[in-house]
């Protein structure tokens, strides 16, 4: 299997962390998006909404979006298990993945595509060329912001974002909490629940890939 992935990117660290958690090796395949290599007439072939990740199985099978990819790794290595073992596992599972991705991952997307320079007239993934707004760069700092607090509040007796096990919703988290950083949207110091739970996290060999 192939991973189609940009070091840099968030996204595809989702798969990579996933992967990792599973001892799954993928060959990867570096796509230069800051050289607009998505948009070669190779890569449309692989995925034509020109984004990383894709995951290409050994019959070419081509597969895109985050979430399809890790419920494919899942289902082909089920151990450790990362979507949830109960129906009320995978649908907390589910649920917060959710969530994280659009009101935490997209805020800081939002964020940084309608600010940085070499962004202009692509402030949305994708083929279709958008122009920035800046104010949506204010928004999503704000909701990013924001939803760093309802992460302490969820995790508030609780040790990881979904319940009591380890699982994607802590990947989507930790990616997004790292951008957030990244982006100096910083982790509030009086949020002792989403600190503890990230330097546990953090740790995991899992984050370095
Ligand atoms: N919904 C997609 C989002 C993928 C996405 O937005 N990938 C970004 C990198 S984080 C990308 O490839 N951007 C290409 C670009 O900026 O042109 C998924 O879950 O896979």
């Amino acid at each position: 299997m192939r991973l189609y992935d940009c070091e840099t990117a968030p996204s595809p660290r989702r798969v990579r962390i996933f992967a990792a958690e599973k001892g799954i090796e993928l060959e990867r395949v570096p796509v230069d998006l800051a050289g607009g290599e998505q948009f070669s007439d190779e890569y449309r072939a692989v995925n034509p909404d020109c984004v990383v990740p894709t995951l290409e199985l050994e019959d070419g099978t081509c597969i895109g979006e985050v979430v399809a990819i890790c419920q494919y790794l899942e289902e082909v290595y089920p151990e450790p298990n990362l979507l949830g073992r109960t129906p009320a596992e995978r649908a907390s599972t589910q649920m917060w993945n959710a969530k994280v991705e659009q009101q935490g991952l997209w805020a800081t997307a939002d964020a940084f595509r309608n600010a940085a320079k070499g962004l202009k007239g692509r402030a949305l993934p994708g083929p279709d060329a958008y122009e920035q707004i800046p104010e949506l760069a204010v928004r999503g700092r704000a909701r990013a912001a924001s939803f760093l607090e309802k992460l302490d509040r969820q995790l508030d007796g609780r040790e990881f974002i979904a319940g009591a096990l380890y699982s994607m919703a802590d990947i989507t988290a930790l990616v997004f909490v790292q951008f957030a950083q990244r982006l100096k949207i910083a982790t509030p110091e009086n949020a002792t629940n989403l600190q503890r739970w990230l330097e546990a996290v953090a740790v995991r060999p899992s984050s370095n890939a």
